[in-house]
């Protein structure tokens, strides 16, 4: 555009030259130069600051290759126990060991358990709480309840109502049943035929102790209690006498 304007320019002034018949005429205007060539390219500038993460691409098409392994979830509750195992066979004998009389050590400690017992008998029997007679160590609880119960009493502590055998261990209960001064119950029953007692086992009683005119129950009282004389009467079994037990000693 510049171009074409500047040759109708020349155009012009050489037309108006020869009209005029001037000698000298203007000089005309050069023709503009070529245009310069592009300089060299700036340098780079300084970085810009990091962007935003970009938000996360489509999925891609199926067929692609599966990913890494995820982590380990969390652990799960305890499962339920499983049954239980069979039983494994039985272990080989072992070695014999030394006879428990040749035992040193075991019969120290055998003679510390029984002196320790021994005194704890000592003190038992100084309150009254433990009377020994013969092979059997009588002892009451102090309560007075009906004969299954009182049987109940003296079985859950390992011992037996009271049961005498013989003229020195109905003494030994008397001793207690006079202290006490309470009747209790002994540990025989009356059987299917009336008039007919024996101990709890089944056998028949072969001590007895019956106050006069006694046992006079004819089958109405299956028990059989002792007085504060020491002397025995047969009783119905819902009565409630003092628990007096015995405990064998080994
Ligand atoms: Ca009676």
């Amino acid at each position: 555009m510049f171009e074409k304007q500047s040759l109708l320019l020349l155009i012009a002034i050489s037309l108006t030259c020869k009209a005029q018949q001037i000698d000298k005429c203007a000089g005309i205007p050069g023709l503009p130069g070529t245009p310069g060539v592009n300089g060299v390219p700036g340098r780079d500038g300084r970085d810009g600051i990091k962007g935003n993460t970009g938000l996360p691409g489509p999925q891609g098409p199926p067929g692609g290759s599966p990913g890494l392994p995820g982590r380990d979830g969390l652990t799960g509750p305890i499962g339920v126990p499983g049954l239980p195992g069979l039983k494994g066979d039985k272990g080989d004998i072992g070695p014999p060991g030394i006879p428990a009389l040749l035992d040193l050590k075991l019969q120290q400690f055998l003679d510390k358990i029984i002196n320790r017992i021994t005194r704890l008998e000592g003190v038992l029997r100084l309150e009254g709480k433990i009377l020994e007679v013969g092979d059997k160590i009588l002892a009451t609880n102090g309560k007075e309840v009906d004969f299954e119960t009182s049987k109940a009493s003296c079985k859950n502590v390992g011992g037996k109502i009271v049961t005498p055998l013989n003229e020195a261990e109905n003494n030994a209960v008397l001793n207690i049943v006079k202290d006490r001064n309470r009747y209790t119950y002994l540990g025989i029953k009356e059987g299917q035929t009336p008039g007919e007692f024996h101990y709890l086992d089944g056998t028949p009683v072969n001590y007895t102790h019956w106050r006069r005119n006694e046992p006079s129950g004819k089958g109405k009282e299956n028990c059989v209690e002792m007085y504060t004389d020491g002397q025995w009467n047969d009783k119905a079994c819902n009565q409630y006498r003092l628990t007096i037990c015995e405990f064998e000693v080994l």
